[in-house]
């Protein structure tokens, strides 16, 4: 994909301030600190368009970015960190659900997974809640510059084991090296002609 634009639009708690309805749109979702908003970043050959921090829990809004005009991207905020004030993690899992169960233009969600940790129950509900609602979810398991070949081999397997999924549909990516951001791109845009079903 050769990417002529890139802007962020605006970011939103509730239906009435979502935008960008008219654009085929993909979110991604994962939990604190996972590499969501760096693996936009490199989506889109930009260092800086989503603020990414080495605190988590950074992204606490619903943001829309509008890509070349034509396609829209939202950068979810991450699950799952103790750190976050209760009453804060309390508004973000009804804010998150209400999103995806009721945006109509959106075509896939791209969960993105840290390559060395095992998927916890959050994680597990998460993919289940998405089958239910009949959402595509695409696998991405990030960091992979972390581990060695080999580590990155087995983890992959054990991931795909633990998710139920097939290998093939979990794809390896760094942000550092960039790696594995072509067959992202591939899978986006099948999500996007809608000839995929997860
Ligand atoms: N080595 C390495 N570091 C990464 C990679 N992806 C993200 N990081 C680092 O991980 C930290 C968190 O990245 P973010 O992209 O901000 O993560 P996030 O999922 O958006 O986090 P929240 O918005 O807080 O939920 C940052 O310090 C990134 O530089 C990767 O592929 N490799
Ligand atoms: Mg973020």
């Amino acid at each position: 994909m050769i990417i002529t634009s890139a802007q962020f639009i605006t970011s939103a708690v509730k239906p009435s301030q979502y935008t960008l309805a008219e654009f085929p749109e993909i979110a991604f979702a994962g939990r604190s600190n996972v590499g969501k908003s760096s693996l936009i970043n490199a989506l889109v050959n930009r260092r800086r368009l989503v603020k990414t921090s080495r605190t988590p829990g950074r992204t606490q809004l619903i943001n829309f970015f509008l890509i070349n005009d034509s396609l829209s991207f939202v950068d979810l905020p991450g699950y799952g960190y103790a750190k976050v004030p209760a009453a804060v993690k309390k508004k973000w899992g009804p804010m998150i659900e209400t999103y995806l169960s009721s945006r109509e233009s959106l075509k896939g969600v791209i969960l993105i997974l840290d390559i060395r940790r095992s998927p916890g129950m959050e994680e597990l509900n998460f993919i289940d809640w998405l089958g239910r609602e009949g959402l595509a979810c695409l696998m991405v398991l990030t960091k992979t510059d972390k581990l060695s070949k080999t580590r990155q081999a087995k983890q992959h397997h054990m991931i795909a084991r633990a998710v139920q999924k097939e290998k093939k549909d979990l794809l390896l990516f760094s942000a550092k090296t960039k790696k594995g951001k072509a067959e992202i791109w591939r899978a986006i845009e099948q999500l996007i002609d809608g000839d995929t079903h997860a």
